[in-house]
């Protein structure tokens, strides 16, 4: 915007008072652009508050050669007007940044939001007014705004990191950002010039400067994974799906987890072969885009490092197979981080660039940079001379852009930044405990950065907008998160970090890049779905943790933590409560067992294990069925005898395979899966003497078995896990066999229903009440219900063997599974307790689906060891798989 413009705009304001309006606004970008068209349209008054001279945000500063997005234009867009997507065509795959730009200045247009906003005008500090119950944002630019609400739309990586290196001020040729490249552009034509950072920004321009640069060199300190882009014309395959059904197109993307709309891929690594996993591969390198290999190879490539290594593994390939020179094509090759940990890139002919004669590669990390001199850089090793110093070295990512450039004052003088010391802490991203009327646009603790911003920003703006306008309709004029929802979203934050491998690198995503800042997983990891679905959920439940109060209406506070389960808990019961099923307990016995049959057809195939062998073994009235899974290891194994759940009616000795040959896997150990008998065709003692004799079996045949000498161990689930208890108790009191440990998952362990978990859990986990109550009555009559022999709890509890009790918090069976590990410990028998918050009675077998079960059957697999003396280093540790 001109000069006059600017000024003019400014004098506008009051002056000398502050400008009053509704909301103001910081930034004029992407999210900037769509706040004003939404709050404008919603009749509130407005004001953004905009640095740059015109619109366009991060695409009015990033200008450097080859700056383009990297998701796919047609995904990256407005979506809330048809006819804007009618009016507007991208003319690329992949726009380049001025077409972005003029995208941007298109809509403001189009929708007159130039008249809204201030440019060249920095806010300077932003200060909350306790009994106006006001923002007062002054400005280094007219007057101050006085505004009910202060919405930050400032972009997560606005906020360029200062350069690092020594003596940047001695040196005599050109310094250049590419976050601030001059808008006149730079002739690099004939000159030496050096990038330093391979980032997006870096490897976006590297290949553009080497064709200008008489010699380019790039100093890397981290190799990056980067895809090539293939761009050209908008591809006909996402074309005509979006043609096809615009409406149904966006509504996926905005339900998906990345913001783009792909499906969610089901199939394992495990399941595929090389040859499949190799297509799967070639298909989705050929098609040229980040989303597509991040998201589509197989469900495990994002959450297991073994599944991820795979990917990892074929990108060094193709890296080899494009870099001519070995030293520099190993020197590229990312090995310090799963693939999508840290921020992939898309480029257009980068890894090729290295051939060309005029490109040198230094590596960072065998020759650090000591300083930049007067004529160019000094590494340990040598001196390169320069006339162009380019810095690709990115940016104080997600908070940068909002605590750094000025001051932000909340309630009793509490500065954000001194709030934010140790990272930062938001209820949704959106806003901050103390800072009430305050809103941040895919701030930290959204998707943000993890998704298409595109959708996430419309996402944001839309219950963000809504919310005022609900204020404003109930008579509401603050709204403010609580402490407890905050707490609440950190921990449930925290939750999803650990499903991603993002925890695995040190990248903007975690503060790593910027020397002092606090670490910490920043951009939700949950997906875009998922956090859709929290914040409607957060509306229906009555503004959960907000407290929101105005001059004639009373204070209303829902407070509570929105999300209690873990995150793969959640989408799981999600999924089967969307299912319908009808209740287990409906179908009758036998309908029910046919029907779990089904169910476990459509769950992810078990891991490999060394080998797996199909018996039987002599049970009291005949033959029962077992499954043995021997670990790949050298043998021999201590041998674990396992009882598999399904409340005495359901399931048999396949029916856990996946949990059988994980923790065969873990522990190192054969497992040995029994197939007792099941009620009500077989009622109490039936399940009970047929685990005791297997039990016996299997300890007098451990050499047959090929097992290891010594001892057997116990470990069951559910019922299982209380035919597992009860056979410690018989063992001990009919003389045998001898028994090294028991390993109770999700036990039932006594007859009575009135403990909380019944009543709190009754209902909603899977596991319900009522078919508990079923289970029972097939299985045991009210009068043998006491008998220890089905209510373990009850029985005499001195001189068993060392027990791993494991309970869920929404399990009906967890105070049971509890009370029973305290009877265990006041008896006297060495006992551990684990008592998974978040989780539910499936959670640990619901093995690759439930995620963040993996921890917990490590420290199952831990313990076992220990009972088997066999020390408790898990034998499948969680780490970084080595090529
Ligand atoms: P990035 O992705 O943060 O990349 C910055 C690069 O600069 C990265 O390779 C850094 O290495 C390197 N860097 C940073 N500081 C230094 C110092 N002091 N010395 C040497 N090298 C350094 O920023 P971009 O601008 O490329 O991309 C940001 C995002 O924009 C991108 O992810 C897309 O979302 C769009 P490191 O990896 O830290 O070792």
């Amino acid at each position: 915007m001109p000069e006059a413009m600017v000024a003019a705009r400014a004098s506008e304001a009051t002056n000398g008072t502050a400008q009053q309006v509704d909301v103001a606004v910081v930034g004029a970008g992407f999210a900037g652009l769509y706040l004003l068209h939404r709050l404008a349209k919603a009749g509130f008054t407005t004001v953004a508050l905009e640095e740059a001279d015109d619109v366009g945000g991060t695409w009015y500063w990033n200008r450097y050669p080859g700056a383009r997005c990297d998701i796919q234009t047609i995904d990256y867009s407005y979506t809330f007007d048809p006819e804007l997507e009618r009016a507007w065509q991208w003319s690329e795959k992949y726009a380049t940044q001025p077409e972005i730009l003029r995208y941007l200045g298109f809509v403001a247009d189009r929708y007159d939001l130039r008249r809204h906003i201030r440019f060249g005008t920095k806010v300077s500090a932003a200060t909350w007014d306790e009994a106006a119950e006001r923002w007062l944002l002054t400005t280094d630019n007219g007057a101050a705004v006085s505004c009910r609400y202060y919405i930050m739309a400032t972009g997560c990586l606005s906020s360029p990191k200062p350069p690092e290196i020594d003596g940047v001020k001695d040196f005599n040729g050109e310094v250049y950002f590419t976050s601030r490249w001059p808008h006149e552009g730079v002739d690099l034509a004939g000159k030496r010039v050096a990038v330093i950072g391979t980032g997006s920004s870096g490897i976006q321009s590297i290949p553009m400067i080497a064709e200008q640069a008489a010699h380019l060199t790039v100093f890397q300190r981290t190799p990056n994974f980067a895809l090539p882009a293939h761009n050209g014309p908008r591809p006909n395959d996402r074309l005509s799906l979006l043609d096809g059904d615009r409406a149904g197109y966006r509504e996926q993307a905005r339900w998906s987890m990345t913001g783009v709309p792909y499906p969610q891929q089901t199939a394992v690594s495990w399941q595929l072969s090389d040859a499949e996993r190799r297509e799967r591969f070639e298909q989705a390198w050929a098609a040229g885009d980040l989303v597509h290999v991040l998201t589509q190879l197989w469900a495990d490539q994002g959450v297991d490092v073994d599944g991820n290594a795979l990917v990892s593994k074929l990108i060094h390939e193709k890296i080899r197979a494009v870099v001519k020179d070995p030293d520099t094509a190993e020197a590229l090759t990312p090995r310090d981080h799963p693939f999508g940990a840290k921020r992939p890139c898309l480029d257009t002919n980068y890894y090729a660039t290295y051939n060309r004669p005029n490109v040198t590669l230094v590596n960072l990390r065998q020759e650090p940079i000591k300083e930049i001199t007067t004529s160019g850089i000094t590494t340990d090793k040598r001196s390169f001379d320069l006339d162009v110093i380019v810095f690709a070295t990115g940016f104080d990512a997600m908070t940068g852009a909002i605590k750094a450039v000025h001051p932000i004052t909340g309630r009793h003088g509490k500065s954000l930044s001194d709030v934010w010391s140790h990272g930062p802490q938001t209820y949704l991203g959106l806003t901050v405990a103390e800072f009430p009327n305050l809103f941040m646009i895919t701030g930290p603790g959204s998707p943000s950065v993890l998704s298409n911003m595109a959708v996430s920003i419309e996402q944001h703006i839309d219950w963000v907008v809504d919310r005022l306008i609900a204020l404003r309709e109930a008579g509401f004029t603050t709204i403010e998160a609580t402490e407890t929802a905050q707490a609440g979203w950190a921990q449930h934050m925290a939750d999803c970090a650990t499903v991603t491998l993002h925890r695995l690198a040190n990248t903007w995503y975690t503060g790593a890049n910027v020397p002092g800042k606090a670490q910490g997983v920043m951009p939700y990891t949950g997906g875009v779905g998922p956090y859709r679905s929290i914040c409607n959920e957060i509306v229906s439940r009555g503004m959960l943790g907000f407290r929101l109060t105005g001059p004639d209406v009373a204070e209303q506070c829902n407070d509570g933590e929105v999300v209690r389960l873990q995150p793969d808990v959640r989408l799981v019961l999600g999924m089967l409560a969307d299912m319908n099923l009808p209740p287990i307990e409906s179908l009758g016995a036998q309908g029910a067992r046919d029907f779990l049959d089904e169910f476990n057809k459509g769950r992810p195939a078990g891991r490999p294990v060394g080998e797996i062998v199909d018996g039987t073994l002599p049970g009291n009235d005949g033959p029962l069925p077992y499954r043995l899974y021997r670990p790949a290891t050298p043998g021999p194994h201590p041998i674990v005898v396992y009882f598999h759940g399904g409340g005495w009616v359901l399931g048999d000795e396949q029916s856990d395979d996946p949990f059988c040959r994980d923790m065969c896997r873990r522990s190192g150990m054969i497992f040995v899966s029994v197939g007792y008998r099941h009620a009500p065709w077989h009622r109490f003692p039936t399940a009970a003497e047929d685990g005791f004799a297997a039990t016996r079996w299997i300890a007098e045949h451990v050499a047959e078995l090929g097992g290891a000498p010594g001892p057997v161990l116990v470990a069951g689930w559910s019922a299982g896990g209380n035919i597992a208890a009860v056979t410690c108790q018989l063992a001990r009191d009919r003389g045998g066999p001898e028994i090294a440990g028991q390993l109770l998952l999700n036990p039932v362990t006594d007859c009575a229903f009135d403990r909380p978990s019944y009543a709190d859990n009754a209902t909603g986990y899977f596991l319900t009440r009522s078919l508990m109550y079923w289970f029972w009555d097939l299985y045991c009559s009210p009068g043998d219900r006491t008998d220890p022999r089905v209510s373990p709890l009850r029985g005499k509890l001195e001189g068993l063997p060392p027990a791993f009790v494991v309970t869920s918090e929404f399990d009906p069976l967890r105070d049971e599974g509890i009370a029973y590990a305290e009877a265990l410990a006041a008896a006297g028998v060495p006992v551990e307790q684990l008592n998974a918050r978040g989780h539910f009675h499936c959670s640990f077998t619901m093995v690759d689906v439930i995620i963040t079960g993996v921890s917990g059957r490590v420290r199952m697999a831990e313990a076992l060891r220990r009972f088997a003396g066999l020390g408790d280093e898990a034998a499948v540790p969680i780490a970084v798989a080595a090529e």
